[in-house]
């Protein structure tokens, strides 16, 4: 992969913004970096921080105010925290050489200290993650829906900071696990922090926040035995599902393809709940949040998702970090479904239920802008570990709905950052700090950054005339929603309508999707060990789909229990398919673009054939490597290092040895199995013979991603290979249980 010269592209000021500050020479005590010298004292000059909406291509304008602490040891003496020059940093202070360790040494004790403590309790759900920084751009002026700061005017850039995480799994937990992913979204407006937390699936599993402990408890690994580690294979989950039928349609998106995503960067993101959006008249529409990926969306197959938690346990952060690094920057297009109040009522499901979507059929989705992910962070723990999103945080112009999910969010996540970050003060870690200004009479605390000046701490006060004071229309203001109703615990009636939208998502998938959501169902009810448990999620499949429910029951070996009695006298709703809900509806404009390509070379390969297969799929942004069974000056990486599912693809050149051994049979196999493209050329095709990798799709015509050709037409049968590699894998190929 070409390697860029800097951590983020042409935009790194950082490095411009080093040479202003610090000067060609070395300062004495560089330990931090002075902010840029734009703009002035901030207390009178609008948010300096975000220029004028406008940064340049590429530019990130929340790099200039972390710039501010970002540190730099290159050229730099060791010192201790206190900025003491470390004379010695092998030895601890002894009495004699052989003596026992003296108390005075504040070197080793502050060093020992400080490591003592370099743990903080990680997320209560969603603790493994990988994010980067970027910027929203606005298509247009969406002045007429909301007067939200991002979407003021066509063009207009807000820095963005974006979270990708799983959900069950703890912080060192591997990335390819069957679960929803975290899409959350942190922008930093002109007008304060916005924080969109979505994930990639747009239903939820509940529909009250009163049952999110129970939810989360069910799916983590058992409290007796910690077991099992990031899967919801497993009784407690199943038994909770079992037991809350308006789990049915997440059900359904949970055991789906979108559940083992090839990458981040090919996932969709939704903000689930129904928003509001409310504009300068103070006139409002309901909102849902689409996030849809330009590299199109694709995944994983799960026998392909469990060998890669082996082989890559940081199979999507490496993913994520090495197309940013490498210059191919990761984009999502944002689509706004809007409808209004007199929509709502015609609707057959309520729009405050999270575990229904507004299909697009009934309300077209609207793109409005782009996000560009175009830098890594610079240090783990400080950026991505640290950040701090929460559902609560909206800026004028967004406002929520009343779904009781939603409402139940707004508590919860400044609560968890609390004991996560150690106060109240998180707000000031320089990843979670907005860019606009801060002021507020909130003072002191734990780790207290800001030094306020002035005797005035309350308002209302004459003694700093009035300051701060309060923005009228110009801050936030909630949306006036008339309220009625007595105080009562319950639900709308049409929440008990748990069926007929799992049925919607399900006859919109094609075939090989609902394969795969069978497979997923057998997989997981498999590894439940209660009969009982099994029985019940057979019995609630059963008001979804016949075929659905038969295929699971026999994959179990049960037969199909009765139906679980509806929660509702009313019918299920009859919706068309909405084809929109197939993960093929989305294909992508990417090409080959970050695709990973073996090129399996032995003794005897041709290797003026194999570099310029590699320089052609180079050329298209491909990424490919010559891969054999030790490294030297022609292998890059090993078989054993780099085993066939990190592969998107595979090509044997010319004069590869006519037999190989286990281990690369092994390798063709399973790229067979997982639907990849396989090309062989000239004397290559024997080890395709010897593997045993047919060439016919089941029904018996050519499979198109197994590729034969004489040595001299490489270059066209590498046209075809990079044909199904931008169509992601040849999906025909599939058999249950697989043909080799
Ligand atoms: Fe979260 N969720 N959640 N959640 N959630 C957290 O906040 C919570 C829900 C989501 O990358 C926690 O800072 C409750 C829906 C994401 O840092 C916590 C309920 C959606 C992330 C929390 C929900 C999400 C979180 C844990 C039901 C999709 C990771 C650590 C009432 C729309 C953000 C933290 C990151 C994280 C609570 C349901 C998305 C405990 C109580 C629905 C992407 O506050």
């Amino acid at each position: 992969m070409a390697k860029r010269k800097t951590n983020g592209g042409a935009e790194d000021s950082a490095g411009s913004i080093l040479s202003t500050v610090a000067g060609p020479s070395v300062p004495p005590h560089p330990t931090r970096l002075e902010p840029p010298a734009t703009g002035t004292s901030t207390e009178t000059v609008a948010s300096p921080k975000v220029g004028d909406g406008q940064p340049a291509i590429g530019e990130n304008a929340l790099n200039r105010p972390l710039d501010r602490v970002r540190v730099d040891d290159s050229a730099r003496e060791l010192t201790t925290n206190q900025a003491v020059p470390v004379a010695d940093n092998q030895n601890s202070l002894k009495a004699g050489l052989r003596g026992p360790t003296l108390m005075e040494d504040f070197i080793l004790r502050e060093k020992i200290t400080h490591f003592d403590h370099e743990r903080i309790p990680e997320r209560v759900v969603h603790a493994r993650g990988s994010a980067a920084h970027g910027y929203f751009e606005s298509y247009e002026d969406l002045g007429d829906l909301t007067r939200a700061a991002p979407f003021t005017a066509a063009g207009k850039r807000t820095p963005v900071f974006v979270r990708f995480s799983t959900v069950a799994g703890e912080r060192g937990s591997a990335d390819t696990v069957r679960d929803v992913r975290g899409f959350a979204v942190k922008f930093y407006t002109d007008k304060g922090n916005w924080d969109l937390v979505g994930n990639n699936m747009p239903v939820f599993f509940i529909q009250d926040a009163m049952k999110f402990p129970d939810l989360i408890h069910a799916v983590k690994p058992e409290p007796h035995n910690g077991m099992p580690q990031a899967a919801s294979a497993h009784d407690t989950f199943w038994d909770f599902a079992s037991l809350s039928p308006e789990i049915a349609h997440m059900l359904l998106w949970h055991t789906s393809d979108r559940a083992i995503p090839r990458s981040y960067r090919m996932m969709q993101g939704f903000g689930v709940h129904t928003f509001r959006l409310v504009n300068a008249q103070g006139v409002s529409v309901f909102c849902k949040f689409h996030w849809s990926p330009m590299a199109g969306t694709h995944s994983l197959v799960w026998d392909e998702a469990a060998r890669i938690t082996g082989a890559d346990p940081d199979f999507h952060r490496r993913d994520l970090w090495e197309a940013i690094d490498s210059g191919q920057f990761p984009e999502w297009e944002l689509g706004l479904q809007i409808f209004t109040e007199d929509q709502v009522a015609k609707f057959p499901f309520d729009i405050l239920d999270p575990t229904k979507i507004v299909p697009e059929e009934m309300v077209a989705v609207r793109t409005v802008g782009k996000m560009v992910l175009n830098r890594n962070p610079d240090n783990f723990f400080a950026e991505t570990e640290q950040v701090a999103f929460c559902a609560a945080h909206v800026v004028p112009g967004v406002d929520f709905s009343d779904d009781p999910l939603l409402q139940g969010r707004l508590h919860s996540y400044i609560d968890t950052q609390i004991s996560r970050l150690g106060g109240a003060n998180f707000h000031e870690i320089p990843i979670n700090t907005p860019v606009a200004q801060m002021h507020n009479n909130q003072r002191d605390g734990m780790h207290r950054q800001a030094i306020n000046r002035g005797r005035v701490n309350y308002e209302p006060n004459s003694l700093a005339g009035g300051c701060p004071f309060q923005a009228g229309a110009r801050g936030f203001v909630s949306f006036p929603e008339p309220q009625h109703g007595s105080k009562v615990r319950g639900k709308p009636e049409l929440f008990a309508d748990h069926y007929s939208q799992a049925r919607l998502f399900w006859i919109s998938q094609s075939l090989t999707e609902q394969r795969h959501i069978i497979a997923a169902f057998r997989f997981e009810l498999t590894r439940v060990q209660t009969p009982a448990v099994r029985q019940r999620v057979l019995a609630l499949l059963a008001n979804i789909d016949e075929v659905l429910v038969a295929s699971v029951a026999e994959g179990l070996g049960m037969s199909v229990p009765p139906p679980l009695p509806p929660a509702t006298d009313r019918p299920p709703y009859d919706y068309p398919p909405s084809p929109g809900l197939s993960l093929f509806a989305r294909p992508g404009s990417m090409g080959i673009r970050t695709r990973r390509v073996a090129l399996l070379v032995g003794a005897n390969t041709d290797l003026a054939q194999a570099r310029s297969l590699y320089a052609s799929l180079l050329d298209d942004g491909a990424v490919p490597r010559l891969i054999g069974e030790r490294i030297g000056p022609v292998v890059e990486i090993s078989l054993e290092t780099a085993p066939s599912v990190l592969w998107d693809g595979v090509i044997v050149p010319d004069a590869m040895p006519a037999v190989g051994d286990v281990t690369v049979f092994e390798f063709l196999k399973l790229q067979y199995r997982h639907g990849k493209p396989l090309l062989a050329l000239g004397n290559g095709a024997e080890l395709l013979k010897a593997a045993r990798i047919p060439h016919t799709l089941p029904h018996g015509v050519p499979d198109p991603g197994v590729i034969v050709a004489a040595a001299v037409d490489a270059m066209e049968a590498l046209a075809s290979v990079k044909a199904v590699l931008a169509q992601h894998r040849v999906y025909a190929r599939e058999t249950d249980p697989p043909r080799v």
